[in-house]
């Protein structure tokens, strides 16, 4: 009995050990919302750390209803953002999220982004491995 349940946490931890997406997540922050606002933003460089390609599918948050990848881009001269279903970072390549390119959209804000405050996300990979990371809002220059 006791050696069966050794096994299968053995086996529990090698299957999460072998889904596990090597990245580098940093500089995580948020730009601050001014009051009534619905909608805000997150950044943060990602730099992937293992042989295979890294696809950033989506993210969770307590801070808000929904959050999607998204991506800004020129159409009709307008600057215009989309979602990204996955976001891919190629091995040992690094990805900037940042002001008028990628971004991490927040979706029905719980309360609005205050300067100094710290915001967690779960960000989630395709493979369905998951990585916590918190971030904190900063001033709009
Ligand atoms: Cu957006």
């Amino acid at each position: 009995m006791r050696f069966t349940i050794a096994v299968g946490l053995a086996t529990l931890l090698f299957a999460n050990l072998a889904h596990a997406v090597d990245v580098d997540i940093s500089n995580v922050w948020l730009r601050e919302t001014i009051p009534g606002a619905e909608n805000g933003a997150a950044y943060f460089t990602m730099t992937n750390q293992q042989a295979e390609v890294i696809r950033l599918v989506g993210a969770t948050t307590s801070a808000a209803r929904a959050v999607e990848v998204h991506e800004h881009v020129m159409r009709d001269g307008m600057l215009r953002m989309r979602r990204v279903l996955a976001l891919e970072v190629a091995p040992d390549a690094t990805v900037e999220l940042k002001p008028g390119s990628y971004h991490l959209m927040m979706f029905g804000l719980v309360a609005p982004l205050v300067v100094g405050d710290q915001i967690e996300f779960t960000l989630n990979f395709d493979n369905g491995d998951t990585k916590t990371i918190i971030g904190e809002v900063r001033p709009i220059q």
